[in-house]
C-alpha cells in the first residue's frame, strides 16, 4: 500500500500570527489517525513558528517551499536545505510551476536541489506538470515524463525512494479548472510507468504521486478514488482548516 499524503500549499500567504493560527487550526481540527499523511507546507519564515506550534501532535509534518540548491556561504537572500532541516522541517516542495516560470528553475537546477534536500534529509515533493498548449497538442505524456527525466533520473533507487511527486497540470493553477479524475488517472500512470522504466516496478509501486490543481472539498473524493492518484498538494483550499481537512478526509 502507497503512503497517502495531503500537502497544503500556503504560497506566499498570510502573516507570521495567520499562519501560526492557520497551522493551530488544523491541529486542532484533525484527529491524528487520519488515512492521508498531512504536510503543511508554509513560508521559510513560518517555519519554526509552525513546527513548534504543532509540536509533533497528530503526526503533522511542514514542508518548506523551496530551498537553494547551494549549501552555504555569499548567496543573499537564499535559505539552504540544512537551514531548513534546522528548524524541524521534513519535507520541501521543489519544481513547483509557479517557481518554474517566475523565477526561471531549470530542469538541472532542480536536479541539483533534490540533491541537496535529499542529502540534507528532506524528503521532496516533487512538482511536474504542462502548461495549456502542450496539452491542446496533445503532448502531455512526453512533455511531463521529460520533467521527471531530467530532474530525477540521475537518483539512485535508494534516493528515489525517499521522495514523492505532485502532477499539477499548469492549466488547473489557480483557475478553478480541474484535471477530471480520468485525466489525472491516465497521467498519473503513464509517469509511474515512466518511473518504471528507470527504478523498476516495484519502486515505481511505491512512489506517491498526487494530484494538484484546483483540488477541493468538492472534488477531492472523485480524484482520490482513481488508483493511481496517492493525495493531493493543495492551494488554495489550504488556507481554510476546514477545507483542507474535508480534502484529508476524502480518502
Ligand atoms: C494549486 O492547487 O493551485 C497549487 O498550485 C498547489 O500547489
Amino acid at each position: 500500500m502507497r503512503q497517502k499524503i495531503v500537502a497544503g500549499n500556503w504560497k506566499m500567504n498570510n502573516d507570521l500570527e495567520a499562519g501560526k493560527k492557520l497551522a493551530l487550526e488544523v491541529l486542532e481540527k484533525s484527529t491524528g489517525s487520519e488515512k492521508a499523511q498531512i504536510v503543511l507546507g508554509a513560508p521559510f519564515i513560518h517555519l519554526t513558528t509552525v513546527v513548534e506550534a504543532l509540536g509533533g501532535k497528530n503526526g503533522i509534518e511542514i514542508a518548506a517551499q523551496n530551498c537553494s540548491d547551494k549549501e552555504s556561504g555569499a548567496y543573499t537572500g537564499e535559505i539552504s536545505a540544512s537551514m531548513v532541516k534546522s528548524t524541524g522541517t521534513n519535507y520541501v516542495i521543489l519544481g513547483h510551476s509557479e517557481r518554474r516560470e517566475y523565477f526561471n528553475e531549470s530542469a538541472a537546477l532542480l536536479a541539483s536541489k533534490v540533491d541537496i534536500a535529499l542529502a540534507n534529509g528532506l524528503t521532496p515533493i516533487f512538482c511536474c506538470g504542462e502548461p495549456l498548449e502542450i496539452r491542446e497538442a496533445g503532448s502531455m505524456y512526453d512533455y511531463v515524463k521529460q520533467q521527471l527525466t531530467e530532474s530525477l533520473f540521475h537518483l539512485s533507487a535508494e534516493d528515489f525512494a525517499k521522495l514523492s511527486i505532485a502532477y499539477e497540470p499548469i492549466w488547473a493553477i489557480g483557475t478553478g479548472k480541474t484535471a477530471s479524475s480520468e485525466q489525472a488517472q491516465e497521467m498519473h500512470a503513464e509517469l509511474r510507468a515512466h518511473l518504471a522504466t528507470k527504478f523498476g516496478q516495484e519502486a515505481a509501486d511505491a512512489c506517491p504521486i498526487l494530484y494538484g490543481g484546483s483540488c477541493k472539498p468538492g472534488n477531492a473524493k472523485e480524484l482520490f478514488a482513481q488508483e493511481d492518484v496517492d493525495g493531493g498538494l493543495i492551494g488554495g483550499a489550504s488556507l481554510n482548516a476546514d477545507d483542507f481537512l474535508a480534502i484529508v478526509n476524502s480518502f
